[in-house]
């Protein structure tokens, strides 16, 4: 029974060295000192042994067991270090290594085109100026100058929302509100969402977006008009840009101007973007109506003013030579994240 304990420990110690982790290691600890385990078995078969004997015997399996307890302890402790520092390296992150990519989305065209025009008329001292989309007759259409029965207040161009009551066919009536409100000097942009009964097609949309100017002060002229649209044409378009001011009619401007700029396509050679003509007309424009003035409460005798007005579309579609409307309200982003 000696011969069989030492032979037990010798080939248990081993197990224990060659066990390659911790789980083997448990295999190896129930099979030996387990409750029905190796030593276990030969503890009972102590009852075999003559009395006298039992005692060195008992003696030598504790011997045995805690001697196996002792190299499986440290066995264990060697084993599950390595196991952590083994799972400590395949978890680790390298913090310094670069996140997933975020987009930081871009402007649309639109704005980007009029964050530049808004920026122009800041550079020459202008406040920008907004107004309600929901507007009474009275400021979009009376102190403009288009009474009753005018034409431009026909149903089939106005969206009406009762009889006093449209949505805003200009930014005008946003400056209409200025003047009644303030003394000049009065130097404004207003930026804006207008609406017209219009049909969709490459040009034309029941809802877009227009930007107009007022200046008003003593001794302003259509000379203050030609040097502001000139600076604004060149600033926005490139140095090389000239103006073309024709005659032209609005209620509230007297007299009015259509105004072209040389066709930035073809540098005012002709070509099929100006049809020819080597000019691009963009806006329109004119001295404010002494009329207008008087019904806004300012004295056209001691005042006199400028206004001009274009398209925030059309503009645009002339900065990024976009061929049509639908390209900006589509919202194809493959399209709209082309533009910085
Ligand atoms: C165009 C033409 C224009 C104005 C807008 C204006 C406003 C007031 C008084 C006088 Cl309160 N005029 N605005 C003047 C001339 C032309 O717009 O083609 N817009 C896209």
């Amino acid at each position: 029974m000696e011969k069989m304990l030492r032979e037990m420990r010798e080939r248990v110690m081993k197990n224990i060295e060659a066990a390659g982790g911790t789980g083997a290691l448990e295999q190896i600890r129930v099979a030996a000192l387990g409750k029905k385990g190796e030593l276990t078995a030969l503890l009972r078969g102590m009852g075999k042994l003559p009395p006298e004997e039992r005692p060195k015997m008992g003696q030598m399996v504790n011997e045995v067991r805690a001697a196996l307890e002792a190299q499986l302890e440290a066995r264990e402790k060697l084993l599950a270090e390595r196991e952590k520092a083994a799972r400590l390296a395949a978890e680790a992150i390298d913090v310094t290594l670069p996140g997933p990519e975020r987009s930081a989305g871009s402007l649309h065209p639109m704005n980007i085109a009029l964050r530049k025009m808004v920026d122009v008329f800041v550079g020459m001292g202008y406040e920008v100026v907004e107004g309600p989309e929901v507007e009474f007759d009275h400021y979009n259409f009376e102190l403009l100058n288009i009474p009753k029965n005018h034409p431009a207040r026909d149903a089939q161009d106005t969206f009406y929302v009762d009889d006093n009551i449209v949505l805003r066919t200009h930014t005008s009536p946003v400056q209409a509100r200025i003047m009644t409100t303030r003394k000049p000097p009065i130097r404004v942009i207003c930026p804006g969402r207008v609406y017209r009964a219009d049909e969709a097609d490459a040009t034309h949309s029941p809802v877009f977006h227009q930007m107009e100017g007022l200046v008003i002060d003593e001794n302003i002229t259509m000379g203050d008009l030609k040097g502001t649209l000139d600076e604004f044409a060149r600033q926005m378009f490139g140095e090389g840009i000239r103006t073309r001011f024709r005659p032209s009619f609005f209620p509230f401007t007297e007299p009015s101007a259509e105004v072209d700029l040389t066709c930035a396509n073809c540098k005012g050679e002709g070509c099929r973007m100006c049809k020819g003509t080597g000019w691009i007309e963009v806006l329109g424009a004119g001295m404010v109506n002494p009329h207008v003035l008087e019904m806004c409460g300012i004295d056209p005798q001691k005042y006199s003013g400028f206004a001009f007005g274009m398209g925030v579309e059309r503009m645009t579609l002339l900065k990024y030579n976009i061929p049509n409307l639908r390209y900006l309200y589509e919202n194809d982003l493959r399209f709209l994240t082309q533009y910085r």
